[in-house]
């Protein structure tokens, strides 16, 4: 309906300068062609002097009603350490531009009006002055210098890397069709290396498992940074040109496959922060359409987005993005799974299937000595035995698997620690195959223990071994948890 009725009063206007236009003419053929064409001249340089100061006093009140919208201003400020220089960059040049706008603007329209067409005026014609040549070109020069210099510093502010004994937190986020992996470093504060070749359906990033800094990398499905915290962020691209963007930090950079890119930056305010400031204004005052018990402020976000248009699911690249106090930072962290330990670890991927790392000795020497110490202290003579749960055998064999070292290394240890100890060691099957078999077998993996410790240094006058096949089962023989848990070694001690 508006557009109809703007329309009508467009067409409207239109005929109404057309019929003026006629009635001059009518005009001039009965007043005389020169007098007439002065007074036309004479009202159309007013209307340029006009039409001039309408259009300034639009122009200011626009920038002034629109001002919230405008990055680094009202909810547009920045939320991080350089994104306040690159805003009031922004600021120094619009400063600038809009002098010479308004120069520009108040002389195309004073001329229009001064230098009007007059009977007998003439033009005055100068092919040359050395003295305007020199203020048109030294003074945007000046400027020019100063914008560029000032452009300079900001970008060398902005773009400079960390110095090589800085803290700071350093993630990975790897662009693909359509999405981020984003990968955190964990305790040990360092990315692993990958390799594109190393790329299979159990290692998206082709993360290199015999990296250590890789066991406890982990990935986050969002961006969690503490405040305050310098954060540098390696850039790649598994497939096509993708481009980081984190519009309230201002920070943008492109991904590109095989050129890895980086940025340096330090959130200043928490999303609960930026969320307070939001609240002052009324634009965020409203009701949140996907959410209408909550205000906008409330349900705002940080957010990661793509900022290449890299294809069909470009749209689903966004991330959430919290900034969050570095305690709680530090708690998330702590609940992120290690992506190797819970996908790769001991399954046909692993390269290190043989060997333990040391946090995981340390681990299970600590789950060893509890054991030990509960049984020690036991008075029941049945209490007084510790499953040695991480030694194994081949399948049917009596060959210790290379890891069950590691176990019997804490119980050799143990043994030397209390001299007077003396222990049985106890071979125990599940109920598949023969009887006798299973016993002869149990019997010989109790002896292989026993050999293992005796090579370990400990006196085999202290070690009993003895196979116990299939007639002490712990559990169900009629699953298959429940045969593994039947297939073990034990140790009880016999003296203390
Ligand atoms: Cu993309």
């Amino acid at each position: 309906m508006t557009g109809l009725l703007a329309l009508l009063s467009v067409i409207l206007i239109a005929i109404i300068a057309v019929q003026i236009g006629k009635v001059s003419e009518l005009a001039a053929k009965i007043r005389g062609e020169q007098e007439m064409q002065d007074a036309t001249n004479r009202r159309q340089g007013n209307y340029m002097m006009i039409f001039m100061i309408l259009f300034l006093v639009f122009v200011i009140g626009i920038s002034v009603y629109y001002q919230n919208y405008m990055l680094g201003f009202g909810p547009h400020k920045s939320a991080s350490e350089h994104g306040s220089s690159l805003d009031s960059l922004f600021k120094v040049t619009t400063f600038f531009t809009g002098i010479v706008f308004f120069i520009t603007q108040i002389l195309t329209f004073y001329f229009a009006w001064r230098y009007r067409g007059r009977h007998g005026a003439k033009a005055k014609f100068m092919p040359h002055d050395n003295k305007l040549e020199i203020v048109w070109t030294v003074i945007p020069a000046v400027v020019m210098t100063f914008l560029v210099v000032g452009g300079l510093d900001a970008w060398n502010e902005v773009m400079a890397d960390i110095k090589p004994d800085e803290e700071v937190l350093e993630i990975e986020a790897t662009g693909f069709q359509f999405g981020w992996n984003l990968r955190y470093p964990g305790p040990d504060g360092l990315i692993g290396e990958k390799n594109f070749r190393m790329i299979d359906a159990s290692n998206p990033l082709g993360q290199n498992w015999k990296d250590e800094k890789n066991v406890d990398d982990f990935l986050a499905t969002e961006l969690v940074l503490p405040v305050g915290q310098k954060v540098r962020v390696r850039i790649t691209a598994q497939d096509v040109l993708h481009n980081f963007y984190l519009p309230q930090f201002r920070v943008k950079m492109d991904a590109v496959p095989g050129m890895p890119t980086y940025f340096v930056f330090t959130p200043t305010k928490t999303t609960e922060e930026y969320r307070m400031e939001l609240r002052k204004y009324p634009e965020y005052n409203v009701p949140d359409p996907n959410d209408p018990e909550k205000m906008l402020w409330e349900t705002f976000d940080y957010e990661l987005a793509c900022a290449e248009l890299c294809g069909k699911g470009h749209y689903s690249m966004r991330r959430l993005v919290r900034v969050v106090s570095p305690e709680e930072y530090a708690d998330w962290a702590a609940t992120q799974p290690s992506y190797y330990l819970s996908n790769v670890r001991f399954t046909d991927a692993d390269p290190n299937k043989d060997k333990l790392f040391d946090s995981e000795i340390n681990a299970r020497k600590a789950e060893f000595q509890q054991g030990l110490d509960q049984a020690l202290s036991a008075t029941d003579a049945a209490a007084k035995r510790v499953a040695l749960k991480y030694v194994s055998f081949t399948t049917g064999g009596a060959e210790l698997t290379p890891l069950s070292k590691y176990e019997l290394d804490n119980l050799a240890e143990a043994m030397s620690k209390n001299a007077a100890m003396r222990v049985e060691l106890a071979g125990h099957t599940d109920s598949e195959g023969d009887d006798a078999m299973n016993l002869a077998l149990s019997e010989e993996r109790a002896t292989a223990v026993q050999a293992y410790l005796v090579s370990k240094g400990v006196d085999a006058s202290r070690l009993v071994a003895r196979g116990y096949g299939e007639t002490q089962p712990t559990d169900t023989n009629d699953t298959e948890a429940g045969r593994a848990n039947n297939r073990r070694t034990e140790f009880r001690i016999l003296a203390q």
